[in-house]
């Protein structure tokens, strides 16, 4: 079963949505296998977003990410890569549709209150990176037939 990695940034975790975006992925029809609130280290925040080392907004980006904890999971679900993304809305909050998380809650690139891993390499790379194989359940739900 395909998993993805999601996490609600800080300005996420300080505005109080958190439970709004776990409520969301839960009545998709997404099973929470992990999750935990966390305060992120630099080298994590540095390893997490390699590949904008070179951008110029790298610094702020790990400024950010490292500036008060951030709630982190780990969905389970068909096509659950590309449907959390979906859900997220675009990157940039000012193209996000209503109705997508970032469409509802943002307006700022910078602070766009979540994380979802872009492809399923990205997604089996976050999950090692952020979460230790004990932290992962396995466990059935008596709803899936209904999905
Ligand atoms: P996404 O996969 O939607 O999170 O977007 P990216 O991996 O392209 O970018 C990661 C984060 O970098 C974004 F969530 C916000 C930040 N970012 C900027 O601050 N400025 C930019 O121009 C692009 C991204």
């Amino acid at each position: 079963m395909e998993r993805t990695f999601v996490m609600v940034k800080p300005d996420g975790v300080q505005r109080c949505i958190v439970g709004e975006v776990v409520s969301r992925f839960e009545k998709k029809g997404f099973k929470i296998v992990g999750a935990k609130l966390l305060q992120v280290s630099k080298e994590l925040a540095e390893e997490h977003y390699e590949q904008h080392k070179e951008r110029p907004f790298f610094g702020e980006l790990v400024d950010f990410i490292t500036s008060s904890p951030v709630f982190a999971m780990v969905l389970e679900g068909n096509n659950v890569v590309t449907s959390a993304r979906t859900m997220m809305g675009a990157t940039n909050p000012k193209d996000s549709a209503p109705g997508t998380i970032r469409g509802d809650y943002a307006v700022n690139i910078g602070m766009n209150i979540i994380h979802g891993s872009d492809s399923l390499e990205s997604a089996e790379r976050e999950i090692n990176l952020w979460f230790k194989n004990e932290e992962l359940t396995q466990y059935d739900v008596t709803v899936s037939k209904w999905i």
